[in-house]
């Protein structure tokens, strides 16, 4: 089986290939792609040093499986020539997510909706994927009315660079600015570019996919993503209108069953999920739950995850996984 990944010099390429060493993920022969700059160059991996290729050759060799974390423009255009080639490429950027001819994936919730015919696959976007699998089992039990959204994303969200620029500023140097100001020690509520609307494209991004992966435009989505100096993890304040009453005990346990997630609740000893304890973990860990007391059926959720591995990487490679298991390659 020969697996290809897109990307591999990047933030989430370097840790989709951390993630596919502590899956031992089956593959037989390995490509490391990328664009034409870094071709050539080698990469340390496993004990073997591979050769990063082009995407060309990448395409004439046929893997399998292409996970691509490349970006939207490079996905457009090599994404259908791998899936010409046979080749089922599983996306990380937004290219196809909202495209209804591709299936935006979570897994957990809906990876029995594959099928051989899905040659381009889209993985969700890292707030998307945290926040669907915290409230999939609460859906299925109360069915969903609404939910208000306003994230804490990490600095990893935007890339190395914007690494760069925090750690510079923290060491008191001159930055490379990636953020139109500041970020150390300030939070910017201006996530990807500003719609018409007044949202920015990261909040329409948890709108609108939120409401594909569940398959139900009727569910209300509302959201305010902000930009925060720390790495480690997405943070998420969540409130949720069910459809019918709940029980805070069933809520606990439906998502301690729930594959995936973790319970991270108890106050008294104060415990609760962060993202320094989330860093480089594959889980997505919730606690604060409490019923809103201002309104019927309705609860809080705080909810945290790595958002290169849950929120990219991980997800990816379990998607790869699932189509390995069954025998949809
Ligand atoms: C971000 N979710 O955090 C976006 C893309 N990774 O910047």
């Amino acid at each position: 089986m020969k697996l290809a990944v897109v990307g591999a010099t990047g933030l989430v390429g370097s840790e989709i290939l951390e993630v596919l060493d502590e899956h031992n993920f089956p593959y037989d022969e390995l490509l490391l792609v990328a664009s034409e700059r870094s071709v050539g160059k080698q990469i340390e991996y496993k004990g073997k040093t591979h050769t990063v290729i082009g995407l060309a050759d990448a395409v004439a060799a046929k893997p399998e499986i292409a996970i691509f974390s490349a970006g939207g423009s490079t996905s457009l255009e090599w994404a259908p020539k791998f899936a010409e080639a046979g080749t089922t490429v599983v996306d990380n950027s937004s290219a196809w997510r909202m495209d209804p001819s591709k299936k935006l994936v979570v897994p957990e919730i809906n990876a029995k909706e594959l099928s051989k015919e899905d040659k381009i696959i889209a993985n969700p976007n890292c707030s998307t994927i945290q926040m669907v699998l915290a409230l999939e089992p609460l859906r299925q039990r109360y069915g969903i009315k609404r939910v208000v959204v306003s994230t804490y994303q990490s600095v990893t969200g935007t890339g190395k660079a914007a690494v760069d620029q925090m750690m510079a500023e923290r060491a008191g140097e001159e930055p490379e600015m990636v953020y139109p100001y500041k970020i150390d020690m300030n939070v910017l509520p201006h996530i990807d570019v500003f719609q018409p609307n007044g949202y920015t494209k990261e909040e329409m991004k948890m709108i609108n996919e939120t409401k594909k992966i569940f398959s139900d435009d009727s569910i209300a989505v509302t959201a305010t993503t902000v930009r925060i100096p720390t790495m480690g993890g997405h943070s998420e304040s969540v409130n949720v209108e069910f459809k019918t009453d709940f029980d805070l005990a069933e809520v606990r346990n439906l998502l301690t069953k729930t594959s995936g997630v973790v319970v991270q609740d108890d106050p008294e000893k104060l415990l609760y999920p962060m993202p320094i304890h989330a860093h480089k973990k594959d889980e997505v860990f919730v606690g604060r739950l409490r019923r809103d007391e201002s309104q019927a059926n309705t609860l809080n959720m705080w909810i945290v995850a790595d958002n290169l591995r849950k929120g990219a990487a991980t997800n990816a490679v379990q998607i790869a996984e699932y189509l390995l298991a069954n025998k949809l390659v």
